[in-house]
């Protein structure tokens, strides 16, 4: 709740005393899918948002970020706050270059704004397909945004739901830039990772270099954070589609918190149990340090040691 909005009905809140990760994170990981709200008295949400989350600045970000021992976060424009990209850029600016930033934008976006963000440490924007976080943009809208962007050097990162790929995959091909995809495609986990649906995005994903976040378990999962066999397996149904990225992607797959986790019904997972997840999906000491400091200092820092 902040002093000026009112939180959705049912939101749930971040959880608030992660536990210590059992996983000790390499030196230099980097949180490469995570956001700010507000707080909504200093960044008021967008009058066109599809929900009002409670506060989750960047001064809780960055404890979170110390708690599991990250390095670095890449912070990704929320839909509550549409194209106003001032929260994010506050807070990628008061990290010191230890954040970078993903914005969103619309077509007419000024070259000045676009060298701004660029300067701040924004690095990409985001094309969002999913109704119930945002208004369909139409795709030439999209490709104009991406044509303006692609002698920045940045991205797109694309968050849609498995099932939706298959309109959207000849006009992600026809993009000029390299491609991030949200949460691992957003697969349904109740089908196996090595069916006909997750073949065909790994087989996108091949045909056209793009990066995949091995990131949100907790909303992909059926099954839930439950503790097996007295040994916390959390999340086990979406480890095959993890690992299957992994394996088969592993230099140009990322891992992110998605914190403060916005949208989740049933329940909210413990920060520290998500970095618990990484090494049943990345298995070996090498995978894990290509997932969590390689390939994003790659994409987001290029040049620069961790
Ligand atoms: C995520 C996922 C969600 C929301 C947003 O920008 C957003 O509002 O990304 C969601 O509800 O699935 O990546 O945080």
């Amino acid at each position: 709740m902040s002093a000026l909005f009112t939180t959705s009905p049912g939101w749930l809140d971040w959880y608030r005393n992660p536990s210590t990760p059992r996983f000790t994170l390499p030196q230099g990981t980097v949180d490469a899918h995570c956001h700010v709200f507000g707080p909504g008295a200093e960044f008021p949400f967008a009058p066109e948002r599809k929900y009002t989350p409670g506060d989750a600045g960047k001064d809780q970000l960055f404890a979170l970020r110390d708690h599991l021992g990250v390095s670095r976060n890449v912070i990704v424009q929320a839909t509550c706050h549409g194209a106003d990209n001032s929260a994010m850029v506050d807070a990628v600016r008061a990290s010191g270059g230890r954040a970078r930033g993903v914005a969103t934008v619309r077509p007419d976006v000024t070259d000045s704004e676009l060298r701004r963000l660029d300067e701040a440490g924004v690095r990409g924007v985001r094309f969002n397909f999913l109704k119930r976080l945002v208004s369909a943009a139409p795709q030439d809208h999209l490709a104009a945004i991406a044509k303006r962007i692609a002698p920045l050097g940045w991205h797109v990162v694309i968050y849609f739901e498995g099932a939706d790929l298959e309109d959207l995959e000849g006009f992600f091909g026809s993009l000029p830039t390299p491609l991030v995809v949200d949460h691992l495609g957003r697969p349904d986990v109740t089908k196996p990772a090595d069916g006909p649906e997750f073949s065909r995005f790994l087989r996108f994903v091949d045909r056209n270099d793009v990066w995949v976040k091995v990131s949100c378990p907790e909303r992909l999962s059926v099954s839930g954070p439950a503790a097996l066999d007295g040994e916390q397996k959390a999340y086990i149904d979406a480890v095959p589609f993890g690992r299957r990225a992994v394996e088969e992607f592993p230099d140009r797959v990322l891992w992110g918190t998605d914190w403060p986790h916005p949208n989740l019904t049933d329940h909210m997972p413990d920060d520290g149990l998500l970095v618990d997840y990484i090494p049943q999906v990345a298995v070996t000491t090498e995978q894990q340090h290509k997932l969590l400091v390689a390939n994003p200092m790659r994409l987001y820092w290029p040049g620069e040691d961790a």
